[in-house]
């Protein structure tokens, strides 16, 4: 996860939920077309959308399925699904122009019906062709399923490229465009070789296009590589390499002149304890961490909450959770079964961490959902309110492989953290080497028999704990997409603390992930295909 400080409150997506009354009531002008949209796939909102946009430019557009619909338009749906549709509301189709949302959209541009053509019917049956199985990705991340096999890496790294920058230069909307844009091409079963193929996928903005026709014509795409080259974008990426600096601070950084981390030693700029850390920690921090660290990390997480109160639970989340082979940090919430227990865990697990010699920097905020006047589902930013503790672990070399033996108790014995005090006699030899070049430090390093690994700790009471688990799986689009169905589709807000059902006025109790899903109406996606 992000550190506090580089994470950027963004407003919750409001989106157009086509209930604008502004405009004075449009006559009905074709009197002889009755519209009725199926929500099926298109989802309601943008449903409410496009119905009101219609009805703006004169068409009827009927909220209710009913004998005197001419015209069914629906997206991506074949007409075998339409017909099943209408059969089981009575319907016939018989007469009736089923119709693809295209033909919708083009009237709407032309202001009138357009005549209907061959393209705009309804394909009779879903067939093999790759370009009608590439329909059918529904809108939103958060139903879909994506595994870890990308066929489209060409395309989803180029977006990816221009998200990060966005995300790096404060323009976090675009951002969130490029990233929706590369999770659906994410989730598609074939390699895309041909703009046709992506005809009726959602979230293809014209920006996003413009980029995916680049890189199939070209091979590559010029704005990504114009950015790669930019001295602004490669400075931003080191400069908020550095754990505790945000794109704001980088920015700053780099208006004085400072593209590198040499240039900001040089400058005599003040930093704080956790950029002091982040720096002095840069290369660690910047490899990834593998699997085989993460659950090293989770081994000792689990004995320092069993020591420090015994009955307590661990739960391994962020990408790892996700199955994820390596990560940029590892995220844990910790949690005891009887309610109320976990207060006061935190600061207990630190100090025992600290005892042993496992912290290299911690820095522990403490929940503020108590306290809250609007309620634990609504919190005042997109950042949740469990208490937590960002650190960075001094992981011993070999202890990933298991080499500690787990004690009794739970406790290591005097003998088994021989490692990490040696360690420490690294650690201050380090110190004295950072004036030194980067070259011999590193060397000095690679001779070194423990690494920096960035760890977040975060402790939920039990009540909480599923929605909290849900919360922290991510990825962050999955999280995103999760909270945009639960407001726009099902009238519900959720966070990591709880969900509230508006239509209800009531919170909604769960106890696991699927609970969760069941009250949002959504198939439930395991973590591992939860990769949007
Ligand atoms: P990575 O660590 O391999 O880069 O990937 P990751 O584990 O998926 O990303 P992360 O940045 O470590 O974030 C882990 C999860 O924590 C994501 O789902 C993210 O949405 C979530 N997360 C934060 N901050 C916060 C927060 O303040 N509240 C909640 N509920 N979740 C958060 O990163
Ligand atoms: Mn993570």
């Amino acid at each position: 996860m992000v550190p506090l400080k580089r994470r950027k409150i963004v407003p919750s997506d409001t989106g157009n939920t086509g209930t604008d009354h502004s405009e004075a009531e449009v006559p009905n002008k074709f009197p002889q077309v009755v519209l009725f949209l199926l929500e099926r796939k298109m989802g309601a909102s943008r449903r409410a959308f496009l119905s009101q946009l219609g009805r703006k430019k004169g068409f009827k557009v009927e909220e209710l399925f009913s004998e005197s619909v001419t015209h069914v338009i629906s997206e991506n749906n074949c007409s075998a699904e339409v017909r099943t549709w209408l059969e089981s509301q009575g319907g016939q189709s018989l007469g009736v122009h089923l119709l693809d949302i295209s033909w919708y959209t083009e009237s709407m541009r032309a202001g009138h019906p357009v005549v209907i053509t061959d393209r705009h019917k309804l394909q009779e049956q879903q067939t093999n062709d790759v370009e009608v199985a590439l329909f059918s990705v529904p809108s939103y991340a958060c139903q879909r399923r994506t595994t870890l096999d990308n066929h489209n890496t060409n395309l989803t790294d180029a977006l990816s490229l221009l998200a990060e920058n966005a995300e790096l230069s404060d323009e976090d909307g675009r951002g969130v465009a490029f990233r929706r844009a590369a999770a659906v091409l994410k989730a598609l079963p074939a390699q895309v070789t041909s703009m046709s193929q992506l005809r009726g996928l959602p979230c293809l903005g014209e920006h996003s296009l413009r980029v995916i026709k680049d890189v199939l014509e070209n091979g590559e795409s010029s704005e990504v590589e114009s950015t790669k080259q930019s001295e602004r974008f490669k400075a931003l990426k080191i400069l908020t390499g550095i754990f505790g600096v945000g794109a704001k601070t980088a920015d700053r950084w780099i208006r004085e002149g400072i593209y590198n981390l040499q240039q900001l030693r040089d400058s005599g700029h003040a930093l704080n304890q956790a950029q002091k850390a982040g720096l002095e920690h840069y290369n660690d921090l910047n490899q990834p961490v593998t699997k085989a660290e993460a659950n090293a990390i989770g081994e000792i997480v689990q004995k320092a909450v069993i020591s420090v109160l015994p009955g307590s639970h661990i739960a391994l989340t962020g990408g790892f959770r996700r199955g994820k082979l390596t990560g940029h940090d590892v995220d844990f919430l910790i949690t005891h079964p009887e309610e109320g227990r976990e207060v006061g865990l935190m600061p207990k697990v630190v100090s025992w961490l600290e005892s042993q010699g496992f912290l290299l920097y911690q820095k522990t905020t403490r929940n503020s959902y108590l306290e809250s006047k609007d309620g634990p589902a609504r919190p005042a930013s997109n950042m949740d309110r469990f208490e937590r503790c960002f650190s960075i672990f001094k992981l011993t070399k070999g202890e990933e492989q298991g080499t500690t033996q787990p004690e009794k108790n739970g406790v290591q014995t005097k003998d088994s953290l021989r490692p990490h005090l040696k360690a420490d006699t690294d650690q201050n030899q380090q110190s004295q080497l950072c004036q030194l070049s980067k070259d011999y430090l590193m060397k000095a390093a690679s001779g070194r028999l423990w690494r920096a690994v960035r760890v977040d700790l975060v402790v939920s009471p039990i009540s909480q704990f599923a929605f909290a688990v849900l919360g922290w799986t991510g990825s962050k689009l999955f999280e995103r997409e999760l909270r945009r169905w639960a407001g726009h589709e099902k009238d519900m807000s959720l966070s990591s603390h709880a969900v509230f059902d508006n239509k209800q006025n009531r919170y909604l109790r769960a106890t696991s992930e699927e609970e969760i899903f069941a009250y949002l109406g959504l198939e439930y996606i395991p973590p591992s295909e939860r990769n949007a």
